[in-house]
């Protein structure tokens, strides 16, 4: 079933809204955002025609366009569509606002998996498609990596064995490592994010000076994995962990680490070496 869309005489008639005053909207708030016909025409889904019968009743009891607008989306802030849109269409203020509005809503665990998990994923989607250019692609992981680093440093150090987390060399996805060392953290962790594409000589070196217990690399691609020598993660630290989309536990087994599923898993794992 198609869902119907509206042109802007009927959203006009619907919501009592001129035509210069959606238009006017657009270009000020990016609400609302309509799609367009090949020919440039804008159509308005039904979801939007509510949200604009809304505004126009707070405008009615009082409230400003730029006020009624910021409560519509305070009030509906369980959606990362309108947050994917504004990085998009690179609206950086109102992506930020959106982005702490889910925040307080949702807690940060949920934000990073059901808002940034699936942008990232839409966004990696578009551009193999062909659709959205690297810029876009950089801009929304930018934000993302900067949202992710604000969150982590908001957890502060919890004491405990070091566990060091990084890529595997060649390996330049960083966002879903340093979602390892958030959620690890989390736990309760001394996990600490050393940045992407680590050399593993260096990687080595630097575990046994601090004296991690762990050190975990976080894959989203196979084929860095695939070209390094068999038995080469053994012996980073005592405990060596490899996960992530682009992980297998085959490939783990071939480089001499463990796979792991979850941060929980490496979590448990840390804690035993503890109390062992
Ligand atoms: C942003 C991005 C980039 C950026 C990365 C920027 C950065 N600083 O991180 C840049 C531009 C560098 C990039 C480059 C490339 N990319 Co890219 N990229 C993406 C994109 C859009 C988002 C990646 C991301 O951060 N995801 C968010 C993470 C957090 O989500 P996640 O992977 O689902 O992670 C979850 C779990 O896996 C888990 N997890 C992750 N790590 C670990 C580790 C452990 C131990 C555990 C327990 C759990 C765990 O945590 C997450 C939460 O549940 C994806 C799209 C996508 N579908 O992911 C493509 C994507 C990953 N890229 C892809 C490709 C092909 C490339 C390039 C090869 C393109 C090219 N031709 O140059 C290069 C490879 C570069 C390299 N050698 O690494 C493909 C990979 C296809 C494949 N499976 O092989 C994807 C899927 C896009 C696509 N649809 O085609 N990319």
């Amino acid at each position: 079933m198609t869902r119907p869309l509206y042109t802007i005489s009927e959203v006009e008639a619907l919501t009592g809204l001129s035509a210069e005053v959606l238009r006017q909207w657009e270009r000020r708030y990016g609400f609302p955002r309509p799609r367009r016909t090949p020919g440039g025409h804008r159509l308005y889904s039904p979801e939007e025609v509510e949200a604009l019968r809304r505004v126009k009743a707070w405008l009615e009891a009082g409230l400003s366009p730029r006020a009624a607008i910021l409560r519509l989306e305070r009030e509906n802030p369980l959606e990362p569509t309108p947050l994917k849109e504004a990085l998009l269409a690179g609206e950086m203020e109102r992506a930020e606002r959106l982005f702490r509005q889910a925040l307080r809503a949702l807690g940060p665990e949920e934000v990073l998996l059901s808002f940034a998990v699936p942008i990232l994923q839409e966004v990696g989607r578009l551009w193999h498609e062909g659709r959205l250019g690297v810029a876009e692609e950089h801009l929304v992981s930018t934000f993302m990596r900067a949202r992710v680093q604000e969150l982590l440093d908001l957890l502060g150090h919890p004491a405990g064995p070091l566990v060091l987390i990084t890529t595997p060399p060649g390996e330049r996805h960083e966002i879903g490592a340093m979602f390892t060392a958030f959620f690890l953290r989390r736990l309760g962790v001394r996990a600490v994010y050393l940045g992407p594409d680590t050399p593993l000589g260096d990687l080595q070196a630097y575990a046994r000076r601090l004296g991690a217990r762990a050190v975990v690399l976080s894959a989203l691609v196979s084929d860095p994995l695939r070209s390094l020598p068999v038995g080469c993660l053994r012996g980073l630290a005592p405990l060596v962990f490899l996960g992530g989309q682009g992980a297998s536990p085959e490939e783990a087994a071939r480089l001499g680490a463990r796979y792991a599923r979850t941060p929980e898993e490496i979590a448990e794992e840390v804690r035993d070496e503890k109390t062992a």
